[in-house]
């Protein structure tokens, strides 16, 4: 493919004032018809050049005028009319087919109903348009559709008429009144039922709020909106932003590539972050609708209002957007908790990409396709580079910079330096070094070196950083480099303060009172920068560390580390069983814990496989695996009467889903997690009565999963029971696939694809087998006899001809294949180059171009 450069970028030589657009909707034959009233703005003698994919041109005219067929040129990706006066009114007509568009980008049906998903390219499958982020104007929508089957019609902005059409059919029309990038249109039709609720703002203006969903669904969307009413009270508080218009819909769809889509006034939402309730819904779905809804929300300010200049900004509105998503859970929930799941996510995915052949900068300067830049390292490392930005100017010269940036650009598309433009204006610092964050792919390693001299109570604290090579960039410069620290002893913190490392060494000295002991140094405490630290510390020290902590996130992370250390050492060889220190060490952690179950639950968690990649190479999956389970067992065996008693109790009643119960079930289900891993003889048949006798999917699911690890026929009792109770609910029946291809092998996983509920063309029953199977469960994906990578390549290649975006997405769990172990590594090469030699989308093909290096 063609790589997009962002030196390339120039201004569109035209600006499109007005958009009519009228939609005569059919699954087979939609009519659209589109005037652009336009005006040149550039260049004298430039074309009109117009964005356009699988439309059929039925007419085109220029002031009421058809054009010559010589007067204008279409082809594959668009449509040029090489003459065009100063200001003239553009009409065009075509026809699409939403019944056979399974790509779900631009126009397409979902059970029944019309749904379109625009960003970033798939205005072009709707209509002839400028499809470019920087191109912002004002919509105006007129949709006519069958009555019975599409009732409710929708689009951006304000409802207008509406009425009969004749012939069974109604329309409606629907104004934007905001100017907006073509990525932000939405249009929905169908028959939904709904869930309405109001919300006033600060300044007392009453919004409709609806969630629309599926018939007999409405109860389910109570969350969601409850999410919805405190995003826009939080936007309001925290960055004193309003909502812009008087109503603001939700449409939920069982077929979406993204998780939600944050059109102007109507978000599209792929299900699953809209529906749940206590029998059908985890605490993880619960905490990520309130998060996505939180996240497409903050968007109206954070992307919509303000948006990209072009595709390379992305982390502008993502990074920000997350950065903002992430502190409105964490104020809705418990903050270092939330710290700590934020840093588990960006460590395996972010570090992985970060570490292999799709190793990016968060904003790159090239791309060859643009829906593979919808990363990990654009949205979660951008989001870390936020944080580091408010760290470094305090949280009140950071809003002073975002309410600069909302009033200069409001309305505009803006770039990363526009951005922090606004920063060095209100702080009075220069950004330079410190945005090559955005151009340096890559994660910073810092070294921590420390030297104590007892007889002068001097400790030196030496740091380090060094970025690793990534392809295309051979070289790195250093990193601002933010680090909280704190010199610990038995009595708490002797000493606290930030240092940000600047150069690639920098050498801190203190001088501690006579008769000080050798204090400990923390570092890189709550993760203030997205870095891996290398420090030689005896385990001795390390266990030390985890006693004295005060910081929470560095107490987890200092269990991890040792967890780290010790998967490593039972996966070599160098140790044959878990030391009983340590296992003591993080089962006493745990048991000081249980005052905060929600926090308890995660020092309970182990290392994935998957991080272990980054840590010592080549790496074994399945070694890794085998001593992974092996310390499971030690800390469950360890804890054995504590989660005996734990699980006796009964579950919080009567549910609520906020963060208090929600802790205590993370403590029910980690402990239900050990269980099974226990290796006790009656662990199946305790898991089967806890899979009976729970109240809510939360601890249903996690027995089950229990369960769907060990063979035997508690395993297949409960999960017959769970598909015969769920069948007719797809997300619940997602879980149901994923429970099995979490632990599955080759054979399991092709016969998961073969089962009558598995259906290539919804993107979410895909995930659940090959996304789970290939990204959380590495020592079968990687098995060494290559298995794993064919019965996913055989999947991705029919996924990838309906829907080039999710195959292209599934590939990416080849991206660590060169660190594996010689066979592995060599059946992935195989699979990749088969991969490479066929018939692939666009998309996919740029994933194993780039993942071969
Ligand atoms: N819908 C995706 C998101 O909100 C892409 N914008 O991140
Ligand atoms: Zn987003």
């Amino acid at each position: 493919p063609v790589a997009v450069k962002l030196s390339d970028y120039t201004p569109y030589p035209f600006e499109v004032e007005q958009v009519d657009l009228r939609f005569d909707l059919d699954p087979e034959d939609t009519r659209v018809r589109a005037d652009l009233k336009i005006r040149r703005t550039g260049d004298k003698s430039a074309a009109l050049e117009l964005d356009g994919e699988a439309l059929e041109l039925k007419s085109i005219a220029i002031d009421g005028t058809a054009l010559d067929k010589g007067a204008y040129e279409v082809t594959e990706s668009g449509l040029t009319i090489a003459s065009v006066p100063d200001e003239f009114t553009l009409t065009t007509d075509v026809k699409i087919a939403p019944a056979s568009n399974t790509a779900l980008s631009g126009l397409y049906m979902s059970g029944g109903r019309f749904c379109s998903q625009c960003e970033s390219v798939g205005f072009r499958r709707i209509t002839y348009y400028p499809d470019r982020p920087d191109v912002m104007s004002s919509f105006k929508v007129r949709m006519t559709a069958d009555k019975e089957t599409c009732p409710v019609l929708l689009s951006n902005g304000t409802p207008g008429e509406s009425g009969d059409a004749g012939d069974g059919r109604h329309f409606a029309v629907w104004d934007d009144p905001h100017k907006k990038p073509s990525y932000l249109f939405a249009l929905c039709a169908g028959d939904y039922d709904i869930y309405r609720d109001q919300f006033t703002t600060m300044s007392g203006k009453v919004i409709d709020l609806a969630i629309h969903v599926d018939k007999g669904d409405a109860e389910r969307a109570a969350w969601a909106m409850d999410s919805l009413k405190r995003s826009m009270k939080w936007d309001e508080e925290t960055y004193g932003r309003e909502y812009d218009l008087g109503v603001f819909n939700i449409v939920a769809v069982r077929d979406f590539n993204f998780g939600a889509m944050e059109n102007k006034g109507l978000n599209i939402f792929n299900s699953a972050y809209v529906l749940a309730d206590e029998a059908s819904a985890t605490d993880a779905d619960f905490e990520a609708i309130e998060s996505i809804v939180a996240h497409e929300y903050f968007h109206n300010w954070t992307g919509n209002r303000i948006t990209c200049r072009d595709w390379f900004q992305l982390c502008l509105k993502e990074g920000l957007t997350v950065f903002r998503d992430q502190n409105f859970s964490a104020d809705m929930r418990s903050r270092p908790v939330q710290r700590i799941k934020d840093v588990i996510r960006l460590r395996a995915r972010q570090f992985a990409e970060d570490a292999g052949p799709l190793a990016h900068s968060v904003r790159p300067d090239t791309y060859g396709a643009i829906d593979n830049l919808y990363t990990a390292t654009v949205y979660e490392k951008g989001a870390e580079i936020i944080g580091m930005l408010r760290r470094m100017i305090g949280e009140e010269t950071y809003r002073k910079g975002m309410d600069l940036y909302f009033e200069r650009h409001d309305g505009q598309a803006v770039t990363i330096e526009d951005f922090y433009a606004c920063f060095e204006k209100v702080s009075g610092q220069d950004f330079t070094q410190f945005r090559r964050w955005y151009a340096q792919a890559g994660t910073p390693e810092v070294t921590v070196e420390e030297n104590w001299k007892a007889d002068s109570n001097e400790i030196e604290i030496t740091l380090r950083q060094k970025t690793p090579a990534t392809p295309g960039q051979p070289v790195k410069q250093p990193v601002p480099i933010p680090l909280n620290m704190a010199l610990l002893d038995e009595e708490g913190n002797l000493a606290e303060w930030m240092t940000v490392l600047e150069d690639e060494e920098v050498t801190l000295t203190f001088d501690l009172p006579d008769g000080t002991e050798r204090p400990l140094v923390s570092v890189n405490r709550d993760f203030t920068a997205p870095v891996r630290l290398a420090r030689s510390l005896s385990r001795e020290d390390r266990l030390q560390l985890v006693r004295l902590e005060t910081d929470p996130f560095n107490q987890w992370d200092g269990v991890q580390t040792l967890a780290k250390e010790e998967i490593l050492a039972l996966a070599e060889g160098s140790q044959a069983e878990p030391d009983a220190d340590l296992v003591d060490a993080i089962a006493t952690a745990i048991e000081g814990a249980l005052g905060d179950p929600a926090y308890a639950a995660l020092l309970t968690r182990l290392p994935d496989v998957g991080e272990m990649f980054l840590e010592r190479q080549p790496a074994d999956p399945v070694a890794l695996n085998k001593a992974r389970k092996k310390l499971q067992k030690a800390v469950a065996g360890k804890l054995e009467d504590l989660i005996i008693s734990v699980l006796g109790q009964p579950s919080p009643q009567p549910f609520d889903p906020g963060a208090e119960q929600a802790g205590t079930r993370a403590l029910r289900t980690a402990f239900i997690t050990l269980l099974a891993g226990s290796g006790r003889e009656d662990a199946d048949t305790h898991l089967l009565k806890l899979y009976e006798a729970a109240p809510n999917m939360t601890e249903k699911l996690a027995a089950l999963r229990g369960l769907a690890g060990l063979e035997g026929e508690a395993r297949d009792k409960a999960l017959a029971d769970f598909e015969e109770a769920w069948k007719t609910n797809p997300l619940v029946m997602d879980k149901w696939f994923s429970v099995q291809a979490v632990t599955a092998d080759a054979e399991t996983v092709a016969k998961l694809a073969a089962h009558k509920d598995f259906d290539l063309r919804n993107p979410n029953r895909v995930r659940s087998v090959v996304a789970v199977f290939a990204m959380q469960n590495l020592s079968a994906f990687h098995a060494p006899d290559g298995s794993g990578y064919k019965v996913v390549e055989e999947i991705v290649r029919k996924a990838d001809k309906a829907n080039p975006s999710l195959g292209a997405r599934l590939l990416t769990a080849f991206e660590q294949w060169r660190v594996l172990e010689p066979q592995a590594r060599s059946e992935a090469e195989a699979c990749l180059r088969r991969l490479q030699g066929s018939d692939l989308s666009k998309n996919s093909a740029d994933i194993v171009a780039r993942a071969l290096g």
